[in-house]
């Protein structure tokens, strides 16, 4: 990984930069291997927010309890990456798994994630990891180029997985374009944590995998009122979705 002075001017203006081969085949495929043990041996404990399905297939875990998770979201290259772009020492905050499944893989509204994540200061990014080749075709991640400014107001979307989504969607797209990266397995999209984005259903024959990192500044503080009023909206839709027997994030 090369990044120089350029790479870092288009994640500031855009809110969004793709880096190519961070990881090798290698190390996707142990990836994908623990994933899979993962769900093998969990998926029954996971209740409520942290996992959600769609027709008995996993569409998205938002808890991963083992520790080679922790150790694989903590190396040295995605350190490096958080310095790089943060400008500051960064710190982990949690991982999360978007699998997607072919054919039926649930839409992920758009969206900015410091909406969920409530965060006082917001040079925060994502690493979006690819497991799977990400296309137009089997629901990649759609970005509003230079979107990343501020924050929009939200509303429930009532997705599992993806429970908030930006209010004015319509002015927002007339206002910023639209921008989907392809992807080989071992790229990765770095965006910021303000950038809107969200992703379309797959209903494709190729599965769409991708392990999500959140990339934050040590000790950044979390806003309580905004992570309270979150927690509410997304109670709210846990209960109704268990009313009707799905998980939620
Ligand atoms: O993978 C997806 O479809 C959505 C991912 C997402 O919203 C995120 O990484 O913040």
């Amino acid at each position: 990984m090369n990044l120089n002075l350029k790479n870092f001017k288009d994640y500031s203006n855009d809110g969004v930069i793709k880096v190519n081969k961070v990881f090798s085949k290698k190390e996707i495929s142990l990836l994908k291997k623990k994933i899979n043990l993962y769900i093998k041996r969990n998926s029954s404990k996971l209740k409520g927010k942290d996992i959600n399905y769609i027709n008995n297939q996993v569409n998205s875990i938002h808890l991963f309890t083992e520790k080679f998770f922790k150790t694989f979201s903590n190396q040295k290259k995605i350190l490096d990456l958080g310095r790089f772009f943060l400008k500051t020492k960064p710190q982990i905050k949690h991982y999360e798994y978007f699998a997607k499944p072919k054919k039926i893989g649930m839409a992920s509204p758009m969206h900015q994630d410091n909406f969920y994540w409530n965060l006082k200061n917001p040079n925060c990014f994502t690493m979006w990891i690819a497991i799977d080749k990400a296309k137009k075709n089997n629901g990649a991640v759609e970005y509003l180029v230079g979107s990343h400014k501020k924050l929009y107001a939200h509303t429930s979307s009532y997705a599992p997985g993806s429970s908030q989504m930006v209010k004015k969607l319509s002015s927002l797209k007339k206002k910023f374009k639209t921008r989907i990266f392809n992807l080989e397995p071992g790229d990765c999209l770095i965006h910021h944590s303000q950038i809107v984005h969200g992703s379309k259903k797959n209903i494709s024959n190729y599965s769409r995998r991708g392990f999500t990192i959140q990339v934050t500044p040590k000790n950044v503080k979390v806003d309580i009122k905004r992570f309270k009023k979150y927690q509410k909206s997304l109670a709210q839709q846990i209960e109704m979705r268990e009313n009707q027997s799905h998980g939620a994030r």
